[in-house]
């Protein structure tokens, strides 16, 4: 059994999320032969609020009771996604496994994992559980103590996961057939189905922002080849699911040889798809014939990173991106035919040291460019130059979350910060109001 536990949090927007690496283990497992069922807490279900046609839009929220660590938060913390009800009968429904995997997302998502696994004891006692997923790679001490789980699966664990699975049941499979991602297969979306998909076209980033853990979770940079990524998207058409969200950290890279032949391909092939971004892309990849085929194959939400307009912090976290290549890049993509509200730029607030003057004045910036703002607060990751400077080790990952950080620096820093927000809102209805996208 495969589960995608819940979010735990103060606010939680469904902004494309599918458990593409849980499904791509359910894959793996399927290919050798395991039953695999999957419980999926955060699939489409009732009482979804407004969920868009895309099949973005809000979970349920259920108000529980805040962890004591971030008690100071004046907002109400919730379990978000499928009720626990649903979920237990979800469990008694079920065989009982021989092998309980459980995902996890954002660090500071654990309590969902913790009583994910809670309901799993009950239900079946001393079941084996493993614990892999993002959580369990950047806080794998954290996970051993706290989760519940018996195992955690740090990395890819692909193979990992596989062996355990053999030694549990005492079954063969060819977990060393999977130690490289090219051997991977594509995710099992038709087992958690959505709306929409999770496209991945490679694993990793050869970039080391100083704020980002993208090389603890993927350390090599790897792409996957054209061809197959053709197959999965004609595999997500034909089961009528046409919104494909891009999760790639590097989607751009090599771009002649890598997405310029995917998008090629599905232009060849009369395929309508409406392609999103939801994280960032590099502005200095986006030349003009490349935001020309973006255009034509079907890019509809562009999310750009910049981050801060601060040249000197631009180059000491990372050098991803200069002002002129972010010019440059609304330039061509404007050229190719997107529209202000189709343009969005990441800004960065709270990194260490930042002052919010710096965060205004980015947003006055991209606003100036016609582009959409959109605010991102800094989430401090063990293991990342930042994340180690903003936080003591050993911190409650419940202090990772992007929403509880500020709250760290002071009233007078959420006020303020409150204020830039309300700027963001304001400018960003002026751009939707010109261009007629309101
Ligand atoms: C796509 C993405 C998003 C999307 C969708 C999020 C989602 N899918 O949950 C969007 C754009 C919405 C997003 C938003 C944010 N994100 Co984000 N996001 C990612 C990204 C690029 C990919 C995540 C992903 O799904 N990968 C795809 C799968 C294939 O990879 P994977 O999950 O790592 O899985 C592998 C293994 O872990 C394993 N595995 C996975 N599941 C399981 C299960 C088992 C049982 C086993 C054994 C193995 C296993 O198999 C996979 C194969 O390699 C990661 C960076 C990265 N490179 O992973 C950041 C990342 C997760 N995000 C991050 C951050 C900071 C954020 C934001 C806070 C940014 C901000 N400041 O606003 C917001 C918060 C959103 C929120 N509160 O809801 C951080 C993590 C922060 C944290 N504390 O945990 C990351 C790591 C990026 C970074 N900066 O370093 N994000
Ligand atoms: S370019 Fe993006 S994904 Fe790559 S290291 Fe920098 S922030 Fe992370």
């Amino acid at each position: 059994m495969l589960i995608n536990p819940w979010i735990h949090d103060f606010a939680a927007y469904n902004l494309w999320i599918e458990p593409v690496g849980m499904l791509t283990l359910a894959a793996a497992l399927s290919e050798n032969g395991y039953g695999v069922t999957v419980v999926d807490c955060l699939a489409p279900h009732p009482g979804m609020l407004r969920p868009r046609p895309d099949g973005s839009g809000k979970f349920l929220k259920t108000v529980i009771p805040k962890p004591a660590a971030v008690a100071m938060v004046p907002r109400r913390y919730g379990r978000y996604g499928l009720p626990l009800e649903p979920f237990k009968a979800a469990l008694a429904a079920a065989p009982r496994p021989d092998l309980v995997l459980v995902a996890s997302g954002m660090t500071y998502w654990y309590p969902g994992v913790v009583e994910a696994i809670q309901q799993v004891r009950a239900q079946w006692g001393a079941v084996p559980v493993a614990l892999g997923g993002i959580y369990a790679t950047l806080c794998p001490d954290h996970a051993r103590q706290y989760s519940g789980a018996n195992e955690i699966l740090v990395g890819p664990a692909v193979e990992a996961a596989l062996r355990l699975a053999d030694q549990v049941t005492g079954s063969r499979s060819e977990p060393e057939r999977y130690q490289a991602p090219s051997a991977w297969p594509p995710p099992a979306h038709e087992l958690a189905p959505r709306p929409f998909a999770g496209l991945i076209t490679s694993w990793g980033c050869p970039y080391r922002c100083t704020y980002c853990a993208s090389h603890r979770l993927h350390p090599d940079f790897v792409q996957r080849e054209p061809a197959v990524v053709v197959a999965e998207i004609g595999a997500c058409l034909a089961r009528g699911v046409r919104h494909l969200a891009f999760y790639d950290d590097a989607l751009l890279l090599h771009a002649e040889h890598h997405l310029v032949p995917i998008l090629r391909e599905v232009i060849d092939r009369g395929w309508q798809v409406s392609f999103h971004t939801p994280n960032g892309l590099h502005a200095g990849a986006i030349t003009p014939s490349v935001a020309l085929w973006m255009r034509q194959a079907g890019f509809v939400t562009v999310r750009l990173s910049l981050e801060t307009i601060d040249p000197a912090r631009q180059r000491h976290t990372g050098g991803k991106v200069t002002l002129d290549q972010f010019e440059q890049a609304v330039w061509n993509l404007r050229a190719a035919g997107f529209r202000a509200g189709e343009l969005g730029a990441y800004i960065l607030a709270g990194l260490p040291d930042q002052p919010l003057s710096e965060v205004e004045e980015t947003v006055r910036f991209v606003h100036r460019c016609g582009v959409q703002a959109k605010l991102a607060l800094f989430s401090p990751i063990p293991g990342t130059p930042d994340g180690d400077r903003a936080l003591p080790p050993q911190t409650d990952p419940l202090w990772h979350n992007d929403t509880v950080y500020p709250y760290r620096l002071g009233e007078e820093y959420v006020q303020e910060l409150q204020r830039i927000k309300q700027l963001v809102k304001e400018g960003n209805e002026r751009l939707k109001r010109q261009t007629g996208d309101a």
